[in-house]
């Protein structure tokens, strides 16, 4: 591990730095890609997974370890406090601090708004928004101590910027993670610590897999879409590796949209 400057900015990551890297909700989709992309770096790599994934987070894990990188499957559901401190327990006691957190964890259950009882609103802004909150505050007080800088990353939405009639309850959320970003960016950004959001499309995983039976909406979607395609998960994966990149040292605070143009195709 080598500490210290870079780029002129104190605190900041080293190119070349051994990485630890947590992400979380990596048993499968966005998650699982973005592990085994920095798993290509030869990153330490923890794989967060949700009670009832762990095979699904194996497969991460073997991923991982082919792409020349070494796994850590831990299990917590985000959503609960008791479980992300023990992850950090874990984490630390066998690693140390992290240099990077991407908070990756999410559910959206498309539901019509008259249809969200409060137990279901609740536990998708107890998954998305509380556990990133919980997960970004049990690892940067050590990132802090540790006093090297790093990045961490969230997993917001174009959801974040529109709306969506059956997802009343997940873009609210996603509003929430990129407003976490920016406040974090400027509690974190004096220790090296920048914040930023990624806002995926529409990615082809299993969070969409029930909407995209409805064949009209995939095509209205690729209509939009001037890439001329749905996003795959490497493409996030790829964007999340590229701002965990020294260069990067500057941007703190960004919502960065990865849509391939689908959001600025309006008119
Ligand atoms: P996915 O369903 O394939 O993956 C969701 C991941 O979250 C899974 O690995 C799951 O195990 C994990 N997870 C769920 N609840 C958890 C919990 N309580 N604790 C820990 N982990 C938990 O879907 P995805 O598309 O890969 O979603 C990943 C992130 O990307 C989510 O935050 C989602 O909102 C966001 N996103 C997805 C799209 C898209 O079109 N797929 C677009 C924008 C944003
Ligand atoms: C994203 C976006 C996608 C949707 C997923 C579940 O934020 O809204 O279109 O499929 O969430």
């Amino acid at each position: 591990m080598s500490g210290g400057m870079s780029g002129g900015v104190s605190g900041d990551l080293d190119a070349g730095t051994c990485r630890t890297v947590l992400v979380t909700g990596a048993a499968r989709g966005i998650g699982r890609a973005t592990a085994a992309r920095f798993g290509r770096e030869g990153a330490r790599v923890v794989v967060n997974f949700p009670p009832g994934e762990r095979e699904y987070a194996e497969q991460t894990g073997a991923l991982v370890r082919e792409e020349g990188g070494t796994p850590l499957l831990v299990e917590a559901d985000v959503a609960d406090p008791a479980a992300v401190t023990e992850m950090a327990a874990i984490v630390h006691a066998t690693w140390g601090p992290l240099d990077v957190l991407v908070n990756n964890a999410g559910i959206c259950p498309f539901a019509d708004f008259f249809d969200i009882d409060v137990e279901l609103w609740d536990r998708v802004q107890h998954v998305n928004l509380r556990g990133a909150f919980l997960v970004t505050q049990a690892f940067t007080r050590a990132m802090v101590e540790a006093g090297r800088g790093g990045r961490v990353l969230s997993v917001s939405s174009i959801s974040a910027w529109v709306g969506g009639s059956q997802q009343v309850h997940y873009c609210t959320t996603k509003a929430g993670i990129s407003s976490l970003m920016k406040s974090l960016a400027i509690v974190l950004g004096p220790h090296g610590i920048t914040c930023n959001a990624v806002l995926p499309g529409a990615i082809a995983t299993d969070i969409n897999k029930a909407d995209w039976t409805d064949q009209a909406k995939v095509d209205y979607f690729r209509s939009r879409i001037p890439a001329g395609r749905m996003g795959e998960p490497a493409d996030v994966a790829g964007v999340l590796w590229l701002l965990s990149q020294p260069e990067s040292a500057y941007m703190n605070g960004s919502d960065v949209l990865v849509d391939g143009g689908m959001f600025v195709n309006l008119q």
